[in-house]
């Protein structure tokens, strides 16, 4: 296919990461512990564990990250070698308030972040900033029971004020809350939620939850989205240079089949699984489909008078999003649509990553297209990539040709879907550099431009390395998307 359209200038080319996944030094610099520092290392066959107390019998690999704390600047300094226009980085909460209910911000915290602003602009790196991602302070979980309980929202309100005020001018493009439809519902419910389960796993969407237990999730999710709305207002009020958007989980689906049953099953899939809460983001309200999902799943959740206002009030200035795949939805037997897993049913035609994840570069294109139809906003991918098992050559080479043609193959779908007339502003990979990843807490599940010396278990000495893709990321910002060989 030819394509024609060029990238637009001052289209955001870079790099995405989270601070549990990249900062380590878990408890220094005065930070509290988040819910990621009790998760255990596991593997793509084995959850990650919840631990109650820091057990030394386990490896906690978000408490060590890839160092990112200390080495921010040697990281950037890469990153400016890259060419980045863009970073997507996140705050951790727990390092401006520990314990998230505290009188008064760790100074530590902030002038950390402060003096990485400061270097991501000496090197004219625009920071793009998610205000959490997966670092609900511990002591939330436990006291507040996460975000079920309606009181965490002022404890964020607190924090995003705290945000927006000492970051004014520093930082001007914000994302709320992280994947925010699949966060809180599915992932192991307790990274975005703080919603402890019972059986202390990181696992996926529960098939078999209860209905209390659904409840609660939505619950949850629902603060989150009020949450979310009230800090756009106010973002816009302290400067209103900001602009502040969502961050949702894409979902592709397609129908595993051309019968009607199975189209059905793939809109219903769509419409739950990434319009539930953009539509709420983007449009101020829930989807018609929202009252069909609780009737169907027995959910009930407690929404106050005043929230419809504010959801209203707080919409978004642009979507972001991440994409790595695609599934297939198919009818059940029992009912009118699919049961509602958002890990569908794999589609035949499509190889899958070492990890099982379907590489579907054509479902960003359509998934771009869906999104703009839909919301008429400004998109910015920011996540999107490649997890595989590499290896450093005697000569610290680094070939990691897969991330390179992956990379590619989405770049040229987004240059489509620019050509289609969707407005995409920006594009930042997952990872910028090896980074922990997030469902097994694995190292060895690279998605970096830079290799990072270190295994899952904290051994290695943490000396970054420039993969091949680094030099062709480079070469294709460079162009602005023309040299993508
Ligand atoms: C997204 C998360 C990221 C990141 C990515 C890759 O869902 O926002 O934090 O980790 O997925 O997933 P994983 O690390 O599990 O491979």
């Amino acid at each position: 296919m030819t394509q024609t359209m060029k990238f637009p200038d001052g289209f955001l080319w870079g790099g995405a990461v989270a601070a549990t996944q990249c900062e380590g030094a878990w408890n220094e610099g005065g930070k509290g512990e988040t819910v990621l520092d009790h998760c255990t290392t596991g593997d793509k066959d084995h959850p990650r564990l919840i631990t109650d107390v820091i057990d030394p019998e386990y490896s906690y690999p978000t408490q060590r990250g890839c160092r990112q704390y200390e080495k921010y600047e040697e990281d950037i300094r890469l990153f400016a070698e890259m060419g980045f226009r863009t970073y997507r980085l996140s705050i951790n909460w727990a390092r401006i308030y520990p314990n998230g209910d505290d009188e008064v911000p760790n100074r530590e915290g902030i002038e950390h972040y402060r003096k990485l602003f400061e270097c991501c602009r000496k090197y004219s790196i625009e920071p793009t900033v998610t205000m959490t991602h997966y670092d609900m302070p511990w002591n939330i979980c436990v006291k507040y029971g996460g975000w079920a309980n309606r009181t965490v929202i002022d404890l964020f309100l607190n924090y995003a004020r705290t945000l927006f005020s000492e970051y004014k001018g520093l930082v001007r493009r914000w994302l709320t809350f992280n994947e925010i439809n699949f966060g809180t519902v599915t992932y192991g419910q307790i990274v975005t939620s703080g919603v402890l389960p019972e059986n202390r796993r990181v696992v996926m969407d529960d098939p078999n939850a209860s209905s209390e237990e659904r409840s609660l999730r939505f619950q949850a999710l629902h603060h989150e989205l009020v949450a979310s709305a009230l800090a756009v207002k106010l973002g816009h009020e302290i400067d209103p240079e900001n602009q502040i958007g969502c961050m949702q989980c894409g979902f592709t689906y397609y129908p595993l089949t051309s019968k009607p049953e199975d189209v059905l099953a793939a809109q219903h899939d769509m419409e739950i699984w990434n319009y539930y809460a953009m539509d709420v983001q983007c449009k101020g309200k829930y989807s018609y489909w929202a009252k069909r999902f609780w009737d169907e799943h027995e959910i009930s959740i407690k929404i106050k008078e005043e929230d419809h206002r504010i959801l209203k009030e707080g919409t978004v200035d642009f979507i972001s999003f991440s994409y790595y795949k695609s599934d297939c939805s198919a009818a059940i037997s029992d009912g009118d649509y699919n049961s509602g897993t958002n890990f569908g049913i794999p589609n035949p035609y499509l190889k899958s990553t070492e990890w099982g994840w379907a590489i579907d570069p054509q479902g960003l294109r359509y998934l771009l297209n869906e999104y703009y139809a839909r919301y008429e906003l400004p998109l910015m991918i920011v996540e999107n990539g490649i997890g595989a098992y590499e290896n450093k050559e005697n000569d610290d080479s680094i070939h990691d040709q897969h991330r390179i043609d992956f990379l590619r193959e989405h770049i040229v779908q987004i240059k489509a879907a620019l050509k289609d007339g969707v407005d995409v502003i920006g594009y930042t990979p997952w990872s910028a550099i090896d980074i922990v990843s997030a469902g097994t807490g694995e190292m060895k599940k690279r998605y970096g431009f830079i290799y990072v010396d270190a295994d899952d278990f904290g051994n290695g000495s943490y000396e970054r390395y420039r993969k091949d893709s680094f030099y062709w990321y480079q070469r294709v910002i460079a162009s602005n998307g023309e040299d993508l060989d």
